[in-house]
């Protein structure tokens, strides 16, 4: 059998094909980007560029870098390129209050992003006689939407199961015979023990899984595909460049293939923004350069990475990124969310609770544990159980509505969380990525 792609020509374009395209691609969209965004050319102009100083990608390092500070102080139109009536979709981060994200989408720029997805689910294995189930979330995070749409692009059947509801997830995945699983790999994890307790494990016809959105180990992966008998493939992205399939793995397992005719990446020291050579660890940064109706340039992703442009036995030349090794924020990704530690000091200040409080956070059989510490005041101290778990219970109804997600909440006698001598230690991170 040969080798299978989606876009051939762009997976295993020669080095010299791939440059022109960057070089034409990047200078059309600084100037798209420079002309409609009145934020953008603001900051082009502080930094003293102007787009006729951008010839091609040599010239990439002039150009400043957007963060998720500029676009939250954009909100929500500001970082828009084009009009209204050009846009037919937004999709949006998980975090809320102030850290919120929206995305912008014209039909043409959805049609790249599914082709991306497209590209993953063929590097999977994945054919129009698969049954693409997704249970990713469906609804503004981009995970549902992304593989959905490159499902359809790929023609697989496709089940848009979003996430939850267990017992139906297994009953479609076995009585439509689901050959390919996407979701985040903890719930595929969560997946794989529900088929086993359940004694269905031998009736399902898996063959691959493209799990995402959040950090995940090799060894994790090793679990995933010994319990559902498949093969585990990486799949990377973020909302700001549009959603998951800005890279992908191929067969060969050994990082993701980013699709740099539409993201040209960079590596960039995180403290002083200086680009970095290949193969060196530093924060990735990319470049949108086909997208129209967000078209980011040096977008700080705030992961730290490892690019490398190795052959790869799949024959695709797409450069290479390692799984993402942390992050330079503070941001958390819990089960699948992002939570900023912010966001859960803001609720406690708002209850009335004191800055005493510590995350923790663990993973137990593929999961991820969430707790939140916080202490009483003197005032609100009570030795009353049922007392303290009416407030307990009102703590978590309020962290609910901030994260999206619930934490286990547990309130502590005054003064009994260690003091630290230097910075508080907010986040007691136990999990091993
Ligand atoms: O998580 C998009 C996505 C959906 C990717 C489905 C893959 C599959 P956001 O919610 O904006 O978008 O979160 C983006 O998630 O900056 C990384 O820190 C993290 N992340 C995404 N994919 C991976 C991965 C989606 N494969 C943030 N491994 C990114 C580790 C990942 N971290």
């Amino acid at each position: 059998m040969g080798k299978m792609y989606y876009q051939e020509d762009m997976e295993t374009a020669s080095r010299e094909t791939m440059i022109k395209l960057q070089n034409e691609r990047l200078v059309k969209n600084v100037k798209h980007a420079y002309d409609n965004i009145a934020a953008y050319r603001e900051k082009c102009k502080e930094t003293g560029v102007e787009p006729g100083d951008i010839k091609s990608i040599d010239d990439l390092h002039k150009l400043p870098f957007l963060s998720k500070d500029d676009l939250r102080d954009a909100y929500p139109y500001g970082y828009l390129a084009l009009p209204l009536e050009d846009v037919v979709r937004i999709q949006s981060t998980s975090g809320t209050t102030g850290k919120r994200v929206v995305a912008f989408y014209t039909q043409a720029d959805i049609d790249l992003w599914d082709e991306c997805c497209a590209r993953a689910i063929v590097a999977a294995g994945g054919t129009n006689k698969d049954v693409v189930h997704v249970s990713y979330g469906y609804g503004l995070f981009t995970g549902g939407p992304g593989l959905n749409g490159g499902s359809h692009k790929v023609g697989s059947l496709t089940l848009p199961m979003s996430s939850g509801n267990t017992e139906r997830q297994l009953q479609f995945m076995i009585d439509l015979e689901a050959t390919i699983l996407c979701c985040t790999p903890s719930y595929a994890a969560f997946l794989a023990e529900s088929l086993h307790s359940a004694g269905l494990r031998d009736q399902i016809k898996l063959k691959a899984g493209i799990f995402g959105a959040e950090a995940w180990s090799e060894e994790m992966r090793r679990d995933i595909e010994k319990n559902l008998g498949i093969k585990a493939y990486d799949i990377y992205g973020l909302t700001e460049t549009s959603g998951p399939g800005v890279s992908f793995e191929c067969e060969e397992q050994t990082g993701m293939h980013i699709n740099e005719d539409h993201f040209i990446p960079e590596i960039i020291d995180p403290d002083t923004g200086e680009v970095l050579p290949l193969g060196e660890k530093g924060e990735l940064v990319f470049s949108c350069i086909s997208k129209q109706a967000f078209p980011l340039l040096r977008y700080r992703t705030r992961d730290i990475c490892v690019l490398t442009r190795n052959e790869c036995s799949c024959g695709r030349t797409l450069i290479k990124m390692s799984k993402p090794m942390g992050r330079s924020d503070d941001m958390l990704i819990i089960r699948g969310v992002n939570v900023f530690p912010s966001q859960i000091e803001t609720v406690l200040m708002k209850e009335g609770y004191p800055a005493n409080y510590q995350i923790i956070l663990d993973r137990v059989n593929h999961t991820d544990t969430f707790e939140v510490q916080v202490e009483m005041t003197p005032e609100m101290f009570s030795d009353e159980v049922r007392i303290v778990a009416e407030k307990e219970k009102e703590l978590l109804t309020a962290l609910r509505a901030m994260l999206g997600i619930s934490p286990k909440v547990t309130l502590m006698n005054p003064r009994s969380i260690t003091r630290s001598e230097g910075k508080a230690v907010r986040v007691i991170d136990n999990r091993k990525i």
